[in-house]
């Protein structure tokens, strides 16, 4: 699909993370879209109507002027950048990068995104929640300070779509009862993310 001429349309919600990676590239290349506002909480990703265009009845979507339909955050997100900095050059480099992506989506989104759901938007209580999530999300925490140490980025010592994956729910880490001062080089990480795709400190 064509970024040229483009009209692109995300459908989104804004309190998702998955969301908010495909509007911060979209953002920083300046690629014009219409940002149609579609809530999980009120099951918009389920009515006849959404599910036409996306059967798995999930958001974020982009869909394009000439008919290209595309899910997944990551897979949205690594379109919008083709041929950017935001993806390295070296292909070694960019299969770092691509190891961060995968690992998002297995291990960091499933803990800290469903942990943040389950207790901010569904409101439960900590005994109604799989005990097994929060030292799940320990460890994700663990695991990228470790490797953030005396680092400023995730790969290739610069912003790419690694970090903008990887940022999206560790932001809101405070919303799942998780302190981001336990992390100090994810902590000082996050600000820098957030500075350099001029959003607002999460936290
Ligand atoms: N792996 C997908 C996950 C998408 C996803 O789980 N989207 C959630 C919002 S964050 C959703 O649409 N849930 C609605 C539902 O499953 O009914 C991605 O990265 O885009």
């Amino acid at each position: 699909m064509s970024l040229d001429n483009a009209a692109m349309t995300i459908y989104g919600d804004s309190i998702s993370g998955n969301c908010l990676k495909v509007k911060f590239v979209a953002d920083r290349r300046g690629i014009p879209y219409n940002w149609i506002e579609t809530s999980v909480l009120k099951a918009e990703t389920r009515t006849p109507e959404f599910l036409a265009l996306n059967p798995a009845g999930q958001v974020p979507l982009a869909t394009f002027a000439d008919g290209g339909v595309l899910a997944q955050s990551n897979a949205i997100m690594l379109h919008l950048a083709h041929g950017t900095d935001l993806i390295p050059h070296d292909a070694y480099e960019r299969a770092l990068m691509f190891q961060w992506l995968f690992w998002e989506q297995y291990s960091h989104e499933p803990a800290l995104a469903v942990l943040r759901f389950q207790k901010l938007y569904l409101g439960k209580s900590d005994s109604e929640i799989d005990p097994n999530l929060r030292p799940r999300c320990l460890r994700v925490l663990t695991l990228m300070d470790e490797h953030l140490a005396g680092k400023s980025h995730f790969v290739a010592g610069r912003l790419t779509l690694a970090d903008i994956a990887l940022v999206a729910y560790t932001r809101f880490a405070h919303d799942a009862g998780l302190d981001l001062a336990d992390y100090p080089n994810v902590q000082a990480w996050v600000r820098r993310v957030e500075d350099e795709l001029k959003i607002e400190h999460a936290n």
